[in-house]
C-alpha cells in the first residue's frame, strides 16, 4: 500500500492513520509541478493528492481513503461499529473535509479563486478567515469534555489536526478556543502523529 502526499498537506490526515494502525505502508513525496504532469496526472487526473494505490485500487480523495483504510483495518478502532457511530464520525469529517479544508483552499488559492486583483483576493481571505473561525467554534464546542472530535478516537481527528495546523501557519487567531488548543496539544504529543511529521520532514 502507498500514499503519495505533499509535506503538510491533507495526506497528512491519512499517514497519521496509516500509522495508527499501524501495518507496513510507503508513503511518496510528489512535488507541486510533478502533480500537474504525466505519470502522476494517470492516478488522479485532478492532479492532487492524497492518492492511495492498494494492489489495483487508485483511490483519491481524502475522505474515501480515510474511510477505507479505517473499513480494512476495523481492529483500529478508527470507525465504529454502530451506525450512529459511523454517522457522528462522517459528520465531523464531512466539516473537516467540506467546510474547512474547502474554505482554507480560497486563502492558499486566492489568486485563482479571486482572480488578479489584489483587492478581490484581500476580501475573499477576510470572509474566509471568519468562516474558517466559525467553523472551528463548532469543533471546539463540540471538544468540550471530549478527548477526541466524535466522542472516541476516529478518522476525523487526524484530519482536524492537518487543518489546525494549517490555521497556525495562516494565523487564523483561534486563541480563545481552548479545547482546539488541547486537541492540538494532544495530537502533537501522539507517536503515530509524530512519525508522520517526521516522514513528512515536518519534525
Ligand atoms: N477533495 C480533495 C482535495 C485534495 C486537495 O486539495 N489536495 C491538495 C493538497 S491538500 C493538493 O494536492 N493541491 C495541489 C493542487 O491542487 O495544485 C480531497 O479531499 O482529497
Amino acid at each position: 500500500m502507498k500514499l503519495y502526499y505533499l509535506p503538510g498537506a491533507c495526506p497528512l490526515a491519512s499517514h497519521i492513520a496509516l500509522e495508527w494502525i499501524g501495518k507496513p505502508y510507503e508513503a511518496q513525496a510528489v512535488g507541486r509541478d510533478e502533480m500537474k504532469q504525466a505519470p502522476f496526472l494517470e492516478l488522479n487526473p485532478l492532479g492532487a493528492v492524497p492518492v492511495l494505490v492498494d494492489g489495483d485500487l487508485v483511490l483519491t480523495q481524502s475522505a474515501a481513503i480515510l474511510e477505507y483504510l479505517a473499513e480494512l483495518n476495523p481492529q483500529s478502532g478508527l470507525l465504529p461499529d454502530t451506525p450512529r457511530g459511523r454517522a457522528e464520525v462522517r459528520r465531523w469529517l464531512g466539516l473537516v473535509n467540506a467546510d474547512l479544508h474547502r474554505t482554507f483552499a480560497n486563502i492558499f488559492a486566492a489568486g485563482y479563486f479571486a482572480g488578479e486583483n489584489e483587492e478581490f483576493q484581500r476580501k475573499l481571505t477576510e470572509t474566509s478567515t471568519a468562516k474558517l473561525k466559525q467553523l472551528f467554534g463548532v469543533a471546539d464546542k463540540q471538544l468540550e469534555g471530549k478527548d477526541w472530535i466524535a466522542g472516541t478516537r476516529s478518522i476525523a481527528d487526524p484530519y482536524l489536526y492537518t487543518v489546525l495546523r494549517w490555521a497556525k501557519a495562516k494565523k487564523v487567531d483561534l486563541g480563545s478556543m481552548k479545547n482546539l488548543q488541547a486537541f492540538y496539544d494532544r495530537m502533537e504529543a501522539d507517536r503515530g502523529v509524530q512519525a508522520a511529521l517526521k516522514a513528512q520532514g515536518l519534525a
